[in-house]
């Protein structure tokens, strides 16, 4: 018996290390189900897992170069000026849990186990799509751990003395409602600015993207419209800027060049960052140039996955989970709408957190944040291209700074509630700084009210969505062009 259970859970443990948590094979494996499921030519199966797991390792080799690139400039502050603060970045908001957790002797294979309940929640939820209005499964492994081990903190922070058993029903039931109603939210929007590709956002700013569509939407909706940046023609020696790799490099060089200098020569030399004798001006045009670099390799990552995700999806969406959408990483939406958007976000974003950090300073408060650079960047912007998609320009400026005075702001006061802030960081996205932070607030002083009260709010988000739009809630993703053609007419009477 207990080998049957050893070899059962040695596969499972491949699973979850191989695939499970691995995007470009969890991306690819679904790619190789869904066209099994169309009866497609094995060479046709063959070349679709390519071109996803490809696709989906391109992508990483962008996002990961942004990150590489950019985290130790931003940490490097926290050196130079030795802060004693906190990191809000998602990688070392889960190092800060897996430390939390090892202090109390708890084993962070227990937040494996919550993800896999969680997610296999979410499908559930998706199978029983016709009474729950869900739509949309969260596939993104990596940010599925950052987040399982963030919730279980939160979790076990609320209830310290709940038995094992009843603290997973609570962390699964509240994960995996959240990754089926976050990633549902983000339906229309995605859909909308992606004009039918058939996949949402499944990341750690979903709540936060439906509200901004909703906030940027609306401000657009009077006389007084902002053009949306793919539609603005720069004049004169300004349309240098109409090129996006121009555009962002020249921002960045601004950008960077006052982080760097800042940090100064010496400082990033002591730190290994810069090369003893290399020089110091071109370390700098570097960096900004790589930033352009690595954002196309990103973009190119997207054009290679997305279609073979789109095409062979619906194998799974007519065959095994009707109308399912799958839920994909944020920076997929980097290949849609303006290329100048992610990088007005990430500016505009980083402006509101410095803003924040800076007040924090000013205020004296106990707890210090450094920008993460994931956070500034992959959420900011993100918003800017779906607050530009339907706002324009301004929505893109407003709605990233506002989301960096919050990450900041929601971050500092979670962080160091919940006792993280002393393990060195914190999640940190949108999402996590001011959602999950409520979230805590009712289950800490409601108990178990407070859990049934996130409960059935969130079981409530599809069902109002489904009454506001009826004949179209499911006609979005089941066949876009009909669904765009219904709206035209609406628009018509
Ligand atoms: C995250 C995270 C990353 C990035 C990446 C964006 O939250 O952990 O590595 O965003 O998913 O593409």
């Amino acid at each position: 018996m207990d080998a049957v259970l050893d070899f059962l859970l040695s596969i499972w443990k491949f699973f979850a290390d191989n695939i499970l948590t691995q995007p470009a094979y969890f991306i690819g494996l679904i790619v190789v189900l869904g066209y099994m499921l169309l009866r497609r030519p094995w060479y046709e199966v063959l070349s679709g897992f390519v071109k996803a797991t490809a696709g989906y390792l391109i992508l990483g080799v962008g996002a990961g170069g942004l990150v590489g690139n950019f985290r130790p400039i931003l940490v490097g502050l926290k050196d130079r000026f030795q802060l004693d603060a906190m990191v809000i970045d998602p990688y070392f908001g889960q190092n800060a849990v897996q430390s939390g957790l090892d202090a109390m002797g708890t084993a962070f294979s227990a937040v494996i186990v919550l993800l896999l309940v969680a997610f296999i929640f979410n499908i559930t939820l998706v199978a029983f799509k016709k009474y729950t209005k869900m739509r949309a499964i969260f596939t993104t492994g990596h940010v599925q751990v950052q987040q399982a081990a963030t919730a279980f903190w939160l979790v076990l922070f609320a209830f310290p003395t709940l038995a094992d058993t009843w603290l997973l029903v609570i962390m699964g039931l509240l994960l995996g409602l959240y990754w089926a109603v976050g990633t549902n939210l983000t339906v229309k929007p995605t859909q909308d600015l992606t004009d039918g590709a058939g996949f949402s956002i499944a990341h750690q700013q979903m709540f936060g993207l439906a509200v901004i569509s909703n906030l940027a939407a609306r401000m657009n909706s009077g006389k007084n419209k902002s053009k949306r940046l793919e539609d603005m023609q720069f004049p004169g020696w300004l349309s240098i800027f109409n090129e996006n790799i121009v555009a962002t490099s020249i921002l960045m060089m601004l950008f960077f060049g006052t982080i760097l200098l800042i940090l100064g020569k010496d400082y990033l030399t002591t730190a290994g960052f810069l090369g003893v004798g290399k020089s110091f001006f071109f370390y700098i045009i570097t960096t900004a140039l790589n930033f352009a670099v690595y954002l196309t390799i990103l973009q190119l990552g997207v054009r290679t996955f997305v279609t073979e995700l789109s095409a062979s999806f619906r194998g799974i969406s007519e065959k095994l989970l009707p109308g399912a959408v799958p839920g994909v990483d944020c920076a997929v939406s980097y290949g849609f709408g303006s290329p100048n958007a992610v990088t007005v976000g990430f500016l505009f974003g980083a402006f509101g957190q410095f803003l924040a950090i800076g007040a924090l300073i000013l205020l004296k408060s106990p707890v210090l944040v450094i920008a993460g650079f994931v956070p500034v960047f992959f959420d900011n912007a993100t918003i800017a291209v779906f607050a530009n998609n339907k706002g324009g320009v301004r929505a893109a400026m407003l709605f990233p700074f506002i989301a960096g005075l919050l990450q900041v702001f929601g971050s500092a006061f979670i962080a160091s509630w919940v006792g993280l802030a002393a393990y060195g960081g914190y999640l940190g996205m949108l999402d996590w700084a001011v959602l999950w932070p409520v979230f805590t607030i009712l289950m800490k002083y409601l108990s178990f009210a407070g859990v049934a009260l996130i409960v059935v709010g969130l079981v409530l988000i599809p069902q109002l969505q489904y009454r506001a739009d009826k004949k179209n809630y499911f006609l979005v993703t089941d066949d876009y062009e009909q669904y765009k053609a219904n709206k035209a007419a609406e628009l018509k009477v």
